[in-house]
């Protein structure tokens, strides 16, 4: 059985420093959660530690992406030379264990004009897709800025992972304050806010049109389908106010890829099964801030319907959505 995993983070200390040294207004907190335990470390090793996580987990393949936020916070001379050196150091990474490590690219989303050039010169590296967040500043990811990136991620055929990342200011004064500062900022993500604001991100391009513009186009989900999926029977009667000519959970059947994120819950497996069907379904263990051990990940294996929807999970869908054959 080969495995690929494709939600495994990494980060660059030089980006770190920008993101720390960022104005207020831009600091985004959740920059912490690296800084607990081991992660820091952790994220940091694109070499001899992270192969021998990978070793003991039975894992063959790594997708290495940034960590949360990405370069999204930074301003756009920054971000353009930040997303353009983390490119360049993945690709390195790659290119130093060909058939441990494949990438997904950054792209400097606060500097929308400047996107598709650098998502060009990814491909151009190798990197298999992207991933991005909902929001860079107050851009949404479905402003009409970023059409132009959606067209060339369709014509390049480069999947977009769609991250959680920490909620606008506006909805975390309104939603997710008064517990004190470390339940404030859990609940504003890892504990709800990150996986409604994912959701929400997914069903605005959807609403938006994107994929009735760009149809060869595929998203990226990550923790099962954030709250998108478990909640398609209401988010379809969107699509008839919105006059979509196809129902919200059509488009997610056609336009959608789901992981796991390391959640290895074998109810929230069978209700993405219910929705997506198995060619849909994408390993991955959310390093390092999951580390499901071989056992976790072999006990979850056995509760496939089928030997061809396992291997789907394991690697085929990988395979063939991101082009890795090793
Ligand atoms: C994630 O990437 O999903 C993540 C983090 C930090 C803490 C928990 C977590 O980036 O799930
Ligand atoms: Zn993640």
């Amino acid at each position: 059985m080969t495995l690929i995993a494709i939600e495994e983070h990494w980060i660059m200390p030089e980006l770190t420093a920008a993101l720390r040294a960022a104005p207020p207004e831009r600091r985004d907190e959740s920059l912490a959660f690296n800084d607990l335990g081991d992660h820091q470390q952790r994220l940091q090793d694109l070499g001899a530690g992270r192969l021998a996580t990978m070793d003991t987990q039975g894992i063959d393949v790594a997708v290495l992406a940034l960590t949360p936020p990405g370069t999204q916070p930074l301003d756009p001379e920054q971000a353009i030379r930040l997303s353009r050196a983390a490119n360049d150091l993945a690709a390195a990474t790659v290119a130093t264990h060909p058939s441990r490590f494949r990438a997904l690219s950054t792209l400097p989303m606060s500097a929308p004009g400047a996107v598709v050039a650098e998502l060009e010169r990814a491909a151009g590296l190798g990197h298999v897709g992207t991933m991005v967040y909902g929001r860079s500043g107050e851009l949404l990811l479905d402003d009409p800025a970023y059409d132009d990136f959606f067209a060339a991620c369709a014509r390049l055929g480069q999947p977009v992972f769609l991250h959680p990342q920490l909620p606008s200011a506006a909805v975390r004064d309104a939603s997710y304050r008064g517990f004190g500062p470390l339940t404030d900022l859990g609940l504003a993500t890892f504990g709800w806010g990150w996986h409604l604001d994912a959701a929400t991100a997914a069903l605005r391009l959807i609403l938006r049109g994107t994929f009735d513009r760009h149809p060869d186009l595929q998203i990226v989900l990550g923790h099962w389908g954030e709250m998108l999926l478990f909640w398609l029977d209401r988010a379809d009667s969107l699509s008839r106010v919105a006059g979509l000519p196809r129902s919200i959970s059509d488009y997610v059947r056609s336009h959608f890829h789901i992981t796991a994120s390391g959640m290895l819950n074998p109810a929230l497996l069978h209700h993405t099964l219910s929705v997506t069907g198995p060619d849909r379904l994408l390993f991955s263990t959310d390093y390092p801030f999951q580390h499901p051990s071989r056992d976790d990940i072999t006990g979850f294996l056995t509760h496939f319907p089928s030997d061809a929807a396992r291997h789907a999970f394991t690697s085929g869908n990988a395979a063939s959505l991101f082009g890795i054959d090793r």
